[in-house]
Formats: structure tokens, C-alpha cells, sequence
């Protein structure tokens, strides 16, 4: 979808920028080329592009008052394919899933979140597809799907993305992004080629520093050739083996809006880093600097700061694998239960395994081990359960806390960064007990 205003780059609600200027609103949305004439309707390529979107044309469209959001680009629309998830934003699409969503060992796709940055591609044929891999390799290569099937080994592995800004709505002071609360979180079944494979076969040349990775969504801008996000992972990361060029998610096609028809998944580290509609990936000798990479994208301050202490952009680092953190998936927030009760859970921490989950239905003055399984593939969540007598009816909050393999626990308290990441915290969720 073109948009014509550079004033628009900032992501913003498609209500909200209808709401404010609904003429200029569908000019930018429907196409730099329409026009809306004297009684307000609204003419030309914008009439073409928004048919085009809502698959038919439009008989009454003479009737249609300009600044007129379809009904059909409602929610509903926007989440085809989704099962409950909670939209943040449309415009980029944001949408998470609620925990008590989140109870399956593996993340169905129907569950699995949406972070977008920019406008995803229209949807593209598998089949017609291409990567291409170049900059600092000896032998620089385009492959389709069915290439990458034939030439490399293929793997089926569960493998946790989180968004590096998952748990941003609980900061405070707050910090200014997609508030996600607990959802941004998910361990689907990825199916694909290691990235080291491909690499190998393309011949990493000495000196490479970087990846650095492209997909096919447009920016919000709407300017042709902008990318909305391209980051990258050191070579050392990108080399390791759960790594994925993934073309399946839990058995299927992957979905559109997680990327299809093919995908970057870099398990561990911030979900950014996991390119969706990738087309290319690139090395370099130098730290990747694409569009949120730098700056304070995806970066935190080199040392603790006050909550609200502004920092220089030179102390920031980027942030590399994702912090301990464990997730309490069932019984939901608020659910009314009895006397006895199952918690279920998963736990994970970035490139590391998780030791041990705790939980506390006392406010953390005790705490008691819960039953964590192994994960089933380096990558994946694990997952935890604990059967729990409450001593009599009443509020109780169940809380959790995982501890990983290099013996770091999950904090009450994150110490606060200023775009709002790795928010590992404990989760509690309320239960009535009767
Ligand atoms: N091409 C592209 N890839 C992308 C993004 C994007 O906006 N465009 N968002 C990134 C971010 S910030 C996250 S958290 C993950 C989310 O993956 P999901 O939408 O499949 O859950 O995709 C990453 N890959
Ligand atoms: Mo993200």
C-alpha cells in the first residue's frame, strides 16, 4: 500500500490517522494517485487499490464517503488465520497472544504473534520465490525453495521467538513502542535449512564480521526501495545450529504475516533478528547497519541506569540472546479455581537451558519446584507443571520464577532501559480460589 506523506513514517493507528484526516488518510493509504473529488468520494488508482484489497470491486462505491475505513479491513480481517491474539497496532500490524493462549508445548501458528515493522508483501507464491546470498562469499548464489530443500539437509526444529520488547507495556516510567504485555512470545515447530549449511556452501570469506538480512515488506513511508527493518547477527551466531531458513511452521506453509514463504529463525536472541519474506542475506566485515540496527534500535545502555535517565547514544550496546524468563499458561489471569489446582508453564533463556522454574502462590515468602521438562531441541521452551493445594479459599497469586543454566534467576524488578526491552520479570497471574 503506497503512502504519498514522509510525515506518516512514524508507525501510527490506522483509526487514529483516519480519524485525524480522512481525505489525506486515503490518498496515503489507497495510493499516491488518487484523488477525491468535489463531493468527497473517492476516485481513481485509490478506488483500484482499495477493491483490489478488499478482493472485489466496489458496485456503490460512488456512495462511499471519502475517509471511509472498509469494514472489511476490521480486525478480523487483519488476523485471518489467527485464534485470539490481541491486536496492539494495524498499522504496523501488532498483535500478541494472551498467556493462557499459550498453553501448548508448541505454539499452534494460529496462536503465534505478529510483530510487524513496515507493510508485509502482497502474498507470493512458494514456488516463484528466491534467496539470494551474497556479499563477502566465494560463490554468491540465488536459490528457490525447492533448491534450498534439495541441496541441504532438512530439519524440523521447536524453536522459541520472542520480541525483544515483550513485557514494554509494564515499564515505568513508559517507554514509547508496541505496549506488549506477556505475548510477543512464541515456540513453533520450524521447518527449513541450517543457515550454516547454506553459508558453507556459499564459502564465508575470511573477514566477515556480519549477517545482514532483507525481506520483501515495504516501509510504512511508502518511498520504493526503503527497507522498515534489515538487522543481522554476528557470524559466529549465524554459523550455530539452530539457526533456520525456514519455508514450514508446525507442518504447514508458514503464515503470511509470520513471514511465508520463507524466513529467518534465530532462536534465542531478540525476534528481530529472525528476517521475515527473506530474500537475501548478505556478509560483511563490518557490524551490520541496516534500518534498526543502529541508533538505539534493538540496543540497551552498557550500565544501570535511574528510570527515565536519558543516555548517549555511544553507551548503548546491542542486545544479543534474550534474558531468563518463564510464563504461566494456565489457569488464565483472574480464572476462578478449586482447592486444587494444575500451573503450567514454559520457561526459556536465550542461547542457555533452563535449571529449575519456581513457583510461589504465597507472594514470593515461599517457594516450590515445579516439574520442568527438558527441552526437546536446543532453541525450544520448556515446559513446566505443578499441582498446588491452596490451604483455604480466597486471592492468590500464583507467581513464577525460572532460573537458568548459568544459575541467573528472573528478577522482581528489571532495572529500566529507554526503548523498553528485555523485560524478564516474574509472571503472576490472580486466581480466586473457592
Ligand atoms: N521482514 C521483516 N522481518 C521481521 C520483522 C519485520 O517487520 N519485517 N519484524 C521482526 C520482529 S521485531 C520480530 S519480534 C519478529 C516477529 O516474528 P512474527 O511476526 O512471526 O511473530 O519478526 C522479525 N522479522
Ligand atoms: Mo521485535
Amino acid at each position: 500500500m503506497p503512502r504519498d506523506k514522509s510525515s506518516f513514517s512514524e508507525p501510527r493507528d490506522l483509526h487514529e490517522f483516519f480519524a485525524e484526516d480522512p481525505v489525506a488518510a486515503d490518498r496515503a493509504f489507497f495510493g499516491r494517485k488518487s484523488h477525491v473529488d468535489r463531493r468527497g468520494f473517492l476516485r481513481g488508482a485509490g478506488l483500484a487499490a482499495m477493491a483490489a484489497m478488499v478482493g472485489a470491486a466496489i458496485p456503490f462505491h460512488r456512495n462511499m464517503p471519502a475517509g471511509l475505513i472498509p469494514a472489511a479491513f476490521a480486525d478480523e480481517k487483519a488476523l485471518v488465520g489467527k485464534d485470539g491474539l490481541t491486536l496492539l497496532n494495524e498499522r504496523p500490524l501488532n498483535a500478541e497472544t494472551p498467556p493462557h493462549l499459550l498453553d501448548d508445548s508448541i505454539t499452534p501458528t494460529s496462536r503465534h504473534f505478529i510483530r510487524n515493522n513496515g507493510v508485509p508483501p502482497a502474498e507470493a507464491s512458494a514456488d516463484a520465490w528466491t534467496l539470494t546470498v551474497d556479499g563477502l562469499v566465494e560463490r554468491p548464489m540465488t536459490l528457490s525453495i525447492a533448491e534450498l530443500r534439495s541441496r541441504f539437509e532438512v530439519v524440523t526444529m521447536a524453536l522459541v521467538i520472542e520480541c525483544g520488547g515483550n513485557g514494554r507495556a509494564f515499564f515505568k516510567p513508559p517507554v514509547k513502542g508496541a505496549q506488549w504485555t506477556h505475548g510477543a512470545v512464541a515456540c513453533s515447530k520450524w521447518t527449513g535449512v541450517r543457515l550454516k549449511d547454506v553459508l558453507a556452501a556459499a564459502g564465508v570469506r575470511p573477514g566477515v564480521v556480519y549477517t545482514a538480512h532483507v525481506g520483501a515488506d515495504g516501509d510504512l513511508s511508502g518511498k520504493p526501495g526503503k527497507l522498515p527493518i534489515s538487522r543481522g547477527v554476528p557470524i559466529a551466531k549465524a554459523m550455530t545450529e539452530g539457526v533456520l531458513i525456514a519455508f514450514g511452521q508446525n507442518g504447514g506453509p508458514i503464515h503470511p504475516m509470520n513471514g511465508a514463504p520463507l524466513r529467518l529463525v534465530v532462536p534465542g536472541w531478540p525476534g528481530s533478528c529472525s528476517q521475515k519474506w527473506l530474500r537475501r542475506i548478505y556478509l560483511r566485515d563490518v557490524v551490520h547497519d541496516g534500518p534498526r540496527m543502529t541508533g538505539t534500535s534493538y540496543r540497551v545502555p552498557r550500565y544501570k541506569i535511574e528510570p527515565g535517565e536519558k543516555v548517549e547514544e555511544k553507551d548503548f550496546v546491542i542486545i544479543e540472546r534474550m534474558p531468563v524468563k518463564s510464563l504461566i499458561t494456565h489457569p488464565a489471569n483472574g480464572a476462578a479455581v478449586g482447592r486444587a489446582a494444575q500451573v503450567r508453564g514454559h520457561a526459556w533463556s536465550g542461547d542457555r537451558t533452563v535449571a529449575s522454574v519456581d513457583l510461589s502462590y504465597d507472594f514470593g515468602a515461599t517457594w516450590k519446584p515445579a516439574a520442568l521438562n527438558a527441552p526437546v531441541n536446543n532453541g525450544a521452551w520448556q515446559n513446566f507443571r505443578a499441582d498446588i493445594r491452596f490451604p483455604e479459599a480466597g486471592y492468590y497469586e500464583v507467581w513464577a520464577r525460572a532460573t537458568d543454566s548459568a544459575g541467573v534467576m528472573q528478577p522482581h524488578a528489571i532495572d529500566w532501559n529507554p526503548k523498553g526491552y528485555l523485560n524478564n520479570t516474574m509472571h503472576r497471574v490472580a486466581l480466586q480460589v473457592s
